[in-house]
């Protein structure tokens, strides 16, 4: 295979550990948890996994002696830069508990257990994925792992392969499934253990034991030197407003995060916009505020960022979502109706079929938008947020605002848009020092667990804004981040989703000081990750976890 020169110098990368992970490894019990809501519910659902104690590791002074131990891996969900450093410290820990230990990837996903489609991984094949972005070393997927019959199914081929334990890297919703998996091997005495991994560019799965998920750091520096890039072409040419969305599903993390890093001029929160019920005519509004004093002042150009789930949190958009999910139901007679109709009449008779209020608003979105709120549907059904163009509608609507400003005599410059959108562009990208780093030690501290024979728990790494030699590894019981919520309907133990906090510290310094970015050109340049230099270059974390941290 041929790789590039950057792939070569990187493959040589020795990925950073905290100090109580280099030796021998001693395990301190910490007191006992309990979930952050609902503890009667999730203790009566988790018998076997609930109230656990936390653990942190600190050096040791002899390594314990380990039988071998087979040990299987599941990649789940979106990709994250550093995954593969994941599987290599899950690798390089199993082999220093025993030499003759196993590791063997589910290829595909969850799909891949259920499936019995699995590789191993041996010392050779790992090689070439160290430090690299990417899933590709087993693959990923989406199959959600919740039903009996697919643990059982997944029980017979780790029973064939003699594995011990299984490590599932995912986001809050894989973490949560990895939880019942692990919950329902331990009442069945499988003698199966499951330890988690949090993994997500979107940044939400994160609480006081987990201070980020893996990916996010990469993800985001990509992103912002892309911002700086597009930010230094408006401030040359003068003559664009660029709109641009980024990824995130639901919290915007990565938009906060991407501002704090590169101040352009406008950022949108959904978070706040939810907090404050902004409607989407008052978020256009506050918008073409910002362009129009811009003009004022001669600068017909800018950057506005954003947030992939904006839509869902603005109230209006929510219940007319809400309306057409229910309306458009697979199956159901309207979605009938609405597939057999001429495709020039179907808006409109739709609208017939809303609320009076969804139906106003789903009358003022521009034809395009309109569309993909009917017919980009998920397999349940429901309209798929991510691939709404919200930047386009946006800037279309500035647009009609801005013309009506220009008439009253409130607007007299020019407008003039460009639209991007990023997201996969990050989502692979060859990790940052921080990732290379926190993902090797996340999976090294998952092989500990597995050889201190830990079920329920997922790698905790902390106190990240520390040089790596001084981070606290040790493992946090699943079920401690659990409350119950309804979903689809019924009320289920997940981990609660970490939105952006209005009253946390990034959040804080970003409001203080929008006004001046509106205004002023305050453009920073991140420029592109580099992974040789300086260490304040190279090994920087995120501004959120430096804000986060600095108390
Ligand atoms: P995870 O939560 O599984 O890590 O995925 C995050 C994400 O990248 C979101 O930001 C985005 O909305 C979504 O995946 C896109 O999914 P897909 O890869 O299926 O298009």
């Amino acid at each position: 295979m041929t790789i590039s020169a950057l792939q070569k110098a990187r493959a040589d990368y020795q990925p950073k550990l905290p100090k109580s992970l280099k030796g021998a490894v001693k395990i301190v019990d910490g007191a006992a948890t309990e979930s952050v809501a609902d503890q009667e519910d999730i203790q009566k659902l988790f018998p076997n996994t609930y109230g656990m104690p936390l653990l942190t590791f600190e050096e040791g002074a002899e390594s314990a002696n380990i039988p071998a131990v087979n040990v299987g891996v599941i990649l789940s969900g979106g990709q994250a830069p550093g995954g593969h450093n994941v599987i290599s410290g899950i690798f390089d820990g199993i082999k220093k508990l025993n030499p003759d230990s196993k590791l063997y990837g589910f290829l595909g996903g969850p799909g891949g257990l259920v499936d019995h489609e699995y590789k191993e991984i041996t010392a050779d094949f790992l090689e070439a994925y160290r430090n690299t972005g990417g899933f590709d070393i087993i693959g990923s997927g989406r199959t959600k792992l919740e039903e009996e019959a697919q643990f059982d199914k997944g029980l017979e081929v780790l029973k064939k392969l003699d594995i011990k334990a299984l490590v599932i890297i995912g986001g809050d919703d894989s973490n949560t499934n990895a939880c019942v998996l692990a919950e329902y091997y331990a009442a069945k005495k499988a003698g199966v253990q499951v330890v988690g991994c949090p993994k997500t560019i979107d940044g939400d799965l994160k609480n006081e034991m987990i201070e980020t998920s893996f990916g996010f750091d990469t993800a985001v520096k990509v992103y912002s030197e892309l911002i700086g890039n597009i930010q230094r072409d408006a401030n040359s040419a003068k003559k664009y407003w660029h709109f641009i969305k980024l990824m995130g599903r639901s919290a915007s993390h990565i938009g906060l995060e991407a501002a704090l890093q590169t101040q352009p001029n406008i950022t949108l929160i959904s978070e706040e916009v939810a907090e404050k019920k902004q409607t989407l005519q008052e978020i256009v509004d506050s918008m073409a505020q910002v362009i129009a004093k811009r003009a004022a002042n001669g600068n017909n150009f800018g950057v506005a960022l954003i947030p992939e789930g904006l839509v869902e949190f603005v109230p209006e958009m929510k219940k007319l979502i809400a309306e057409l999910n229910d309306l458009l139901a697979e199956g159901s007679a309207i979605e009938q109706e609405f597939k057999m109709m001429k495709k020039s009449h179907r808006l409109e008779w739709l609208a017939t079929q809303l609320s009076p209020e969804s139906a106003a608003v789903f009358q003022s979105l521009p034809t395009g938008i309109a569309n993909q709120l009917t017919l980009d549907r998920d397999p349940h059904g429901n309209v798929q947020v991510s691939l709404i163009e919200t930047e386009k509608l946006l800037g279309e609507m500035v647009k009609t605002k801005l013309a009506d400003m220009k008439e009253s005599g409130d607007f007299k410059g020019k407008f003039g848009t460009q639209y991007h959108f990023f997201g996969y562009e990050g989502r692979c990208a060859a990790p940052s020092n921080f990732d290379a780093d926190y993902c090797y030690s996340l999976g090294f501290t998952a092989s500990v667990l597995i050889g201190a024979g830990k079920t329920g728990y997922m790698s905790s790494v902390r106190n990240t804004t520390a040089p790596a030699d001084q981070w606290i590894a040790g493992g946090v019981p699943i079920t401690q981040m659990m409350n119950m919520e309804k979903r689809h309907g019924h009320m289920k133990p997940v981990i609660q989703k970490a939105l952006v906090e209005l009253d946390g510290a990034p959040f804080k310094y970003f409001a203080e000081n929008r006004d001046k970015w509106a205004i002023e050109t305050s453009y920073l340049y991140p420029g592109p990750i580099q992974y040789w230099g300086p260490t304040e270059v190279c090994d920087r974390t995120t501004v959120t976890l430096q804000l986060e941290q600095a108390k």
